[in-house]
C-alpha cells in the first residue's frame, strides 16, 4: 500500500530534499505551505507536480488539523520552523511562536486526528549550547544559547512528552549543522560559498563575516533527512543525534572555500563585523552519531571539504547560468 506522509517546511531546504526522498520511495508526499505575498517554491519546482500542496501555518491550529485531515499521513515529518538563530534575538517571541508552540500545536493535531501517524521532530545541536560534555550524544544535557535553542528545547521535551503522555510514536532528531546549495543565503557557509562566487565572478568585492572562530559539525543535507526517515521505520520511537563527528571553524571554512576559488583571503574577507557578530555565542559543536549508526545503521557519506566543494560548484554554476536562487 502506498505511504502517505505530510512534510510541514518543505518549501525549506530539508523540506524540498525529504520530499525527493519520500517521492524516491513511493511515497505520497503533502506539503503544508503558508500563504505569502510572493510565490516561494524555488527549491520545490522540480517536483512540484508530484505533491500535494496544502495551505497551512504553525501559528494555526484549524489550519494544521484541515491539513491531516486532508492528507491522513502515516509519517509527519516537523521541519517547519523560524530557523534562523540570529533572527531569534530580534524577534524571540515569534521564535517561540512557531519553532516551539507549533510542535505543542500540530502534536495536538496529530493526536485528534490521526493518532496512529509517525511523528518527526526537527531537534537541533543549538540544545547544547554552552556545551556540558565533548563530543554532544543524546544524554548531554541541553544549555540553549539563544531564543532558538530554547524553542527547540521546549520543543523537544513537548515531542518526549507527548510519546509518553498519549503513546505516540514520536521521535527527535538532534541534528547538527548541516548544508548544501539550497542552504538559505543568511546561513554562514552559503553566504561565504555564494559570496566567494560572486567575487570570483567580479560580482562583488568583500565578504563581511562575523566570529571566525566558532566551530560547527558541519554535513550534507541530503545525507540528513535519511537519518529522519530511517528514524520512522524502527519498531520503536526514539531520540538520535545526527552529526558528522568532526568540527571545523568558520575561518576553515573560508579558507577552504577560497583556496577552491583561487582567492586570497586577506584582500577579499573581514571577519569580526559587529553586524554579524551575536549576543550569545555557541563556540563548539561536535557530535557522537554512534546510536543512529548502531540503531539505524546511519552514517554521512560527505565529508567537509566534499561539502564546501559541491556547495562552490554549484554557485559557479548557477551563477554563470543566470540561474535564480533555489
Ligand atoms: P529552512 O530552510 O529555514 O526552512 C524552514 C521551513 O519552515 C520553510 O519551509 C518555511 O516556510 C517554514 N515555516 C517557517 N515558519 C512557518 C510557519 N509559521 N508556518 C508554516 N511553515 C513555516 O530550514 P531547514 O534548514 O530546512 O531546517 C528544517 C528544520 O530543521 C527546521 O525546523 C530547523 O530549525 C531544523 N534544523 C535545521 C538544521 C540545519 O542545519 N539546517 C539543524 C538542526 C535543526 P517559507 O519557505 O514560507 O519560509
Ligand atoms: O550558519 P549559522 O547562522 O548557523 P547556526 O547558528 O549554527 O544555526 C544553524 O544550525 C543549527 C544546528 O546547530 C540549526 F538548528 C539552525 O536552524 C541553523 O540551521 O552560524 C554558524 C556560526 C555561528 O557561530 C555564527 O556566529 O557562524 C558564525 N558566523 C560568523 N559570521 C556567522 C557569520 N553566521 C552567520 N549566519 N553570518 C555571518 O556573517
Amino acid at each position: 500500500m502506498t505511504k502517505r506522509a505530510l512534510i510541514t517546511g518543505i518549501t525549506g531546504q530539508d523540506g524540498s530534499h525529504l520530499a525527493e526522498l519520500l517521492l524516491e520511495n513511493g511515497y505520497k508526499v503533502y506539503g503544508l505551505v503558508r500563504r505569502t505575498s510572493t510565490v516561494n517554491f524555488g527549491r520545490i519546482a522540480h517536483i512540484q507536480d508530484q505533491v500535494e500542496l496544502v495551505p497551512g501555518d504553525m501559528t494555526d491550529q484549524t489550519s494544521l488539523q484541515e491539513a491531516l485531515q486532508v492528507a491522513q499521513p502515516d509519517e509527519v515529518y516537523n521541519l517547519a520552523a523560524q530557523s534562523f538563530v540570529g533572527t531569534s534575538w530580534t524577534q524571540p517571541t515569534l521564535t517561540g511562536n512557531v519553532t516551539a508552540l507549533g510542535v505543542t500545536r500540530l502534536l495536538d493535531a496529530v493526536r485528534h486526528v490521526k493518532p496512529d501517524a509517525r511523528f518527526y521532530q526537527a531537534g537541533s545541536s543549538e540544545m547544547f549550547g554552552k556545551v556540558r560534555e565533548v563530543p554532544q550524544c543524546e544524554t548531554t544535557p541541553f544549555y540553549p544559547r539563544s531564543p532558538y535553542g530554547v524553542a527547540k528545547v521546549y520543543g523537544h521535551w513537548i515531542t518526549v512528552n507527548y510519546r509518553e503522555s498519549y503513546g505516540l510514536f514520536a521521535c527527535n532528531g538532534i541534528l547538527f549543522n548541516h548544508e548544501g546549495p539550497r542552504r538559505g543565503i543568511e546561513f554562514v557557509t552559503r553566504k561565504i560559498t555564494h559570496t566567494a562566487a560572486r567575487i570570483k565572478l567580479g560580482l562583488a568585492d568583500k565578504l563581511y563575516l562575523g566570529n571566525p572562530d566558532s566551530k560547527r559539525d558541519w554535513g550534507y543535507a541530503g545525507d540528513y533527512v535519511r537519518a529522519m526517515w530511517l528514524m520512522l521505520q524502527q519498531d520503536h520511537p526514539d531520540d538520535y543525534v545526527i552529526c558528522t563527528g568532526s568540527t571545523h571553524s568558520v575561518r576553515e571554512f573560508v579558507e577552504i572555500t577560497f583556496e577552491l576559488a583561487g582567492l586570497d583571503i586577506g584582500q577579499h574577507v573581514v571577519f569580526n563585523d559587529p553586524r554579524y557578530t551575536r549576543p550569545a555565542e555557541v563556540d563548539l559543536l561536535v557530535g557522537d552519531y554512534s546510536k543512529a549508526a548502531r540503531v539505524l545503521g546511519w552514517h554521512p557519506v560527505v565529508d567537509f571539504r566534499g561539502l564546501v566543494g559541491l556547495m562552490m560548484e554549484e554557485e559557479l554554476r548557477a551563477l554563470q547560468d543566470n540561474r535564480r536562487d533555489w
